[in-house]
């Protein structure tokens, strides 16, 4: 009989994949031999191991005790004094790093701005001069509600650097999300812009800020960058331009040294349910987790061209674009706009243009490359890359060889990280010189993480079942809290097992000890007793040549206790219909079994989605049980239509 309480896997991927000969000979980690030599010291003595990597950091008075850790509560690097903006940019101005570019920016519609080092720090002191003037002091909280441009990381550095807390919304939400955040937050000031390009159209970021602010009270002080030049108003007394602040304040502004626990940003994450959590993170373990994951798993050169495809509004864009690179001394590509505009090819133009050495994206955005046709691809030259990454949700295996051949040219290796916001840093990942990949897998745990896979009783399972993904001993970048919620915090994280970080996440573990996650504990299906993860039976759909994309959920049924419904989007030049619905279900038998064949598939247009792409199975789920109707929020959601246009039927 099916044990109802295990996640069962029954996807079976034999592909690997060794480190090229010639990758693995230059890298800091050169092999599997070596990373667990490596792997077993640090968690052995991961006081020590994190204490090395802290000690390649810039501080200011060196910490006393690595870690006091009075569980769930962490501090790291006790006594420890830093400035993280003076780690991420002074820190380079010594040797020949000073002209070095930090950031080779191009915004949507083809501009190119570069900044080295310098003259990033530059801009950096200038800015916390202007913010200072503007009463922000230690410990305030601001809000960045930014488009893609170096002032955004500017932004957020200058905040580092006088010790006020960060907190970045993403710039596609709403005014409604704005207030939240600052309402949560109890913010006093907002930088913004008057608007950000967006597929060929402007953002109207200061009207949204202007909406929000009609219904919150803390805000004192709104800073406007000039961007796209559309009429915004400007309330007298409250909102500034950035180039009147900055323009009478001195470029010397002296790096006040903070304690390491002093906060360093909050960033907001929305839960299935309920209101989004401030996650927490400080300033001298959050920073030696970006800069030791970013310099292992991404094997940083000096004169490596890095692009983290990401938002900074998202943790990826904290840990990957702005504190880990930068504080590696790294060149770092941003790009302002959509993949696909003016033509779905602008990703792989910028590759060509600007020789990107390193490329870290989301399988979202791989699935739509895949989607778009293969064409826009071939028009450019990729014989720069030489490492790619994803990070987000579970890649499918088909789109990983897709990534493989057609971007990697067979030759890059591919780093699946598996982290989130609240980790701060990449947990789970192959290191690119040592790791043999294998397409799917976020492979093995990084240097000092304690992963593993429990059952309900607390037990780690045997390999090759499923379970619940947990983190055993603390880590530098893990959150502290949830921003004034301590209470929820405990309970969301640490609240099923003792001392131990629940990550929401169902895994198992391969015969080689890697790790597969099979989707959000939340989604997980129950078929006849079966618990099925999400993940295996959308690989098995897109491991067929007409699917792009798909999405698996349970609905209600009275013999099995929940039946397959698959959400599927076809790759241009498909034809949905009876017949391939017919096909589409015998190959998930096929490859998968019975047990996880769809009892419907829909096929669609696009799957609803997070701004930051990934598949909202909860609302699918909603829309094949009962009436259909959604309750819960859906202010994370990109673009509504794709719901109201599912509820109505229109895909059948
Ligand atoms: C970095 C980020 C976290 C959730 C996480 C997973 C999923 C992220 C992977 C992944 C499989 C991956 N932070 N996830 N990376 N699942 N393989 N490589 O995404 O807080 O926004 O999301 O994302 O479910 O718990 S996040």
């Amino acid at each position: 009989m099916a044990d109802s309480t295990k996640i069962e896997s029954h996807l079976n991927e034999d592909r690997k994949f060794p480190p090229a000969e010639a990758f693995a000979k230059q890298a800091r980690i050169p092999s599997m031999k070596r990373y667990k030599e490596l792997y077993d010291q640090s968690i052995a003595d991961p006081e020590a191991f994190w204490a090395a990597e802290a000690s390649e950091l810039h501080w200011q008075k060196k910490w006393d005790t690595v870690l006091e850790w009075d569980a769930p509560f962490a501090k790291w690097f006790v006594g420890g004094k830093l400035n993280v903006s003076e780690s991420c940019v002074d820190h380079h101005l010594q040797g020949a790093r000073k002209d070095k570019k930090a950031i080779i920016w191009e915004g949507e519609p083809g501009e190119v701005r570069t900044l080295t080092y310098q003259e990033l720090h530059k801009e950096v002191c200038r800015f916390a001069n202007a913010l200072k003037a503007n009463g922000v002091k230690v410990g305030d909280r601001v809000i960045i509600y930014m488009p893609m441009v170096p002032e955004a990381a500017i932004a957020m550095l200058a905040c580092a650097r006088i010790g006020a807390v960060h907190s970045v919304v993403f710039g596609g939400f709403s005014a409604e999300s704005i207030k939240d955040r600052i309402e949560d937050s109890g913010a006093t000031a907002v930088i913004t812009a008057d608007g950000g390009f967006r597929r060929g159209g402007v953002v109207a970021l200061k009207a949204n800020v202007d909406e929000a602010l009609t219904k919150v009270e803390t805000i004192q002080k709104v800073i406007v960058l000039e961007r796209t030049k559309n009429e915004v108003a400007m309330v007298e007394g409250r909102d500034v331009w950035w180039h009147d602040a900055v323009a009478d304040v001195s470029t010397d502004c002296p790096a006040e040294a903070f304690d390491s626990e002093h906060p360093l940003f909050i960033l907001y994450t929305s839960g299935s349910t309920g209101k989004p959590k401030g996650i927490m993170h400080t300033s001298g373990g959050y920073l030696t987790g970006t800069y030791a994951t970013s310099k292992y798993i991404f094997d940083l050169r000096e004169d490596d061209v890095y692009w983290c495809t990401a938002d900074v509004g998202w943790i990826t864009g904290h840990s990957y674009i702005v504190y880990g690179p930068l504080a590696n001394g790294a060149s770092i590509l941003m790009y302002e706009g959509a993949p696909n505009w003016p033509e779905p090819d602008r990703f792989w133009q910028l590759v060509e243009k600007h020789r990107a050495t390193i490329l870290y994206t989301a399988p979202t955005a791989i699935r739509a490359f895949i989607k778009w046709g293969d064409e826009h691809v071939d028009k450019h030259d990729l014989s720069s890359l030489r490492l790619l990454g994803t990070v987000g949700e579970p890649i499918n295996p088909e789109a990983w060889m897709w990534y493989h051949e057609k971007i990697g040219g067979g030759r890059c290796p591919i780093v699946d990280t598996w982290w989130q916001t609240e980790t701060g840093a990449i947990m789970l990942t192959p290191l690119p010189g040592a790791t043999p990949t294998k397409p799917g897998t976020a492979t093995l745990p990084f240097f000092g993480v304690d992963a593993a896979i429990l059952d309900e009783e607390g037990n780690e399972v045997g390999p090759n079942e499923g379970g619940k993904l947990v983190i055993r001993k603390p880590w530098p970048s893990m959150l502290r809290t949830i921003y004034g919620d301590e209470g929820r915090y405990k309970e969301t994280y640490w609240g099923e097992y003792e001392g131990i970080y629940l990550a929401g996440d169902g895994a198992r573990r391969d015969e080689d000890g890697y790790f597969w996650i099979v989707g959000r504990l939340d989604d997980v299906l129950n078929v006849s007793g079966h618990r099925l993860g999400t993940a295996e039976i959308e690989s098995a759909l897109v491991s067929h040549e007409s699917v792009a994309e798909a999405a698996a959920v349970g609905r209600p049924d009275e013999i099995k206790g929940q039946g397959v419904v698959a959400f599927v989007t076809l790759k241009e030049g498909y034809d949905a219909g009876p017949e391939l619905r017919d096909t589409l279900r015998a190959h998930v038998g096929k490859v998968i079994g019975a047990i996880a064949k769809p009892d419907v598939i829909r096929f669609t247009e696009a799957l609803p989605k997070t701004r930051s792409g990934k598949i909202m199975r909860r609302l699918l789920k909603e829309i094949c049980s009962g009436s259909g109707a959604i309750s819960g929020d859906t202010t994370t959601l990109e673009d509504f239509s794709v719901v109201a246009s599912l509820q109505a039927g229109e895909d059948e």
